[in-house]
């Protein structure tokens, strides 16, 4: 094959995301057949460069390229170049994105299951979140993807999203009422921060920021390292960290470009994502703590309030969804 047509081939497959590269690299259009497909897969995240969750996946890049000696290359595409959280999500079903890392909680209008996850107060801790995913709960709802053209690799860490405002801090259950706060694009979410008298404005991560300045929105939620990255401190001064929910992260890939690969390359796919667990959970721990450091020095105000009201709160959600209530009771049995 001719350079230039290299070149054509492999920005072609780039652009794809899910293209098996046959003709890039060493293979070339007269390889005997059994030679190894060159695979490039095109992986999104909507967290900038250095966030865990894009480290992560940059690891697991690294791990493909390392045990196959390059045949199978990842792409990172970070801080939301390839679209907001939920186009991202159809994209994948779709296959013109690979592999994708989101929350769990857009997730729920494509995998209804999911959304047992954006329950509030439902892990009793990290301990328990991690027990819960590795267990049979997380296998089964990473398992239930595959009904809609995923496949689930695997959960990171996202530690717990809690208030911030920035009028008034939220420090009760009572301090919620009135205020309007911007939820993710999840209707579990809407219910839960409305069931608190707060008005729930769900709009995409990105236009976040703008909509404090401008207020379309009094405040948000999320756990400490978005708070810190999206630098959403700099319009909001108070941060309470209730935790009301534990909402992990999800590392999908499309179900199209999975059954283009071969069994053995699906293993080390698997095998790869699975190997970046460990690396992101660590940077999470640090990176949170770094976190809430900045967020301190930047003269944010971090309260821990008391938990009892929003629980007392948010009680009624758990009637609300009387479909997950069966596995809510599988969860809860995980000691
Ligand atoms: C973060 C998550 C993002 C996005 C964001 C949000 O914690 O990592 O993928 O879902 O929350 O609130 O939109």
């Amino acid at each position: 094959m001719k350079k230039s047509k290299l070149i054509t081939s492999c920005v072609l497959g780039l652009f794809m995301g899910t293209a098996l590269l046959t003709g890039c690299g060493s293979s070339s259009s007269k390889a005997p057949s059994t030679e190894k497909k060159e695979i490039l897969l095109k992986a999104a995240d909507n967290q900038p460069e250095d966030y865990p969750t894009t480290m992560a996946l940059k690891e697991m890049a690294r791990l493909l390229s390392d045990r196959t000696q390059g045949r199978i290359k990842m792409q990172v595409y970070a801080g939301g170049q390839l679209g907001g959280e939920k186009e991202s999500i159809e994209m994948t079903q779709m296959g013109t994105i690979a592999i994708n890392r989101v929350s769990t909680a857009p997730l729920v209008s494509f995998v209804p299951k999911m959304g047992v996850f954006s329950m509030p107060f439902l892990f009793r801790d990290s301990d328990h979140f991690w027990k819960v995913l590795d267990g049979a709960v997380g296998k089964d709802l990473l398992k239930s993807l595959e009904t809609n053209n995923l496949v689930g690799l695997g959960y990171y860490d996202s530690g717990a999203r809690s208030f911030y405002t920035k009028g008034k801090a939220i420090n009760t259950a009572e301090d919620a009422k009135g205020q309007k706060i911007r939820v993710q694009q999840s209707k579990i979410f809407v219910d839960l921060i409305n069931s608190l008298g707060a008005s729930a404005t769900p709009m995409g991560y990105g236009e976040v920021y703008s909509g404090l300045q401008t207020g379309i929105i009094d405040g948000a939620e999320n756990n400490p390292p978005s708070f810190w990255t999206t630098k959403h401190y700099e319009v909001c001064k108070f941060y309470s960290l209730d935790e009301h929910a534990m909402v992990p992260e999800a590392i999908i890939m499309s179900k199209k470009v999975w059954d283009t690969l071969s069994p053995e390359d699906q293993k080390i796919v698997a095998q790869a994502a699975a190997d970046s667990v460990g690396y992101e959970k660590k940077l999470w721990t640090e990176f949170t703590e770094k976190s809430l450091k900045e967020l301190e020095a930047k003269g944010v105000i971090i309260s821990k309030p008391d938990k009892e009201s929003f629980r007392k709160a948010v009680a009624p959600m758990y009637e609300k969804y009387p479909e997950y209530k069966e596995v809510i009771a599988q969860i809860q049995a995980v000691k």
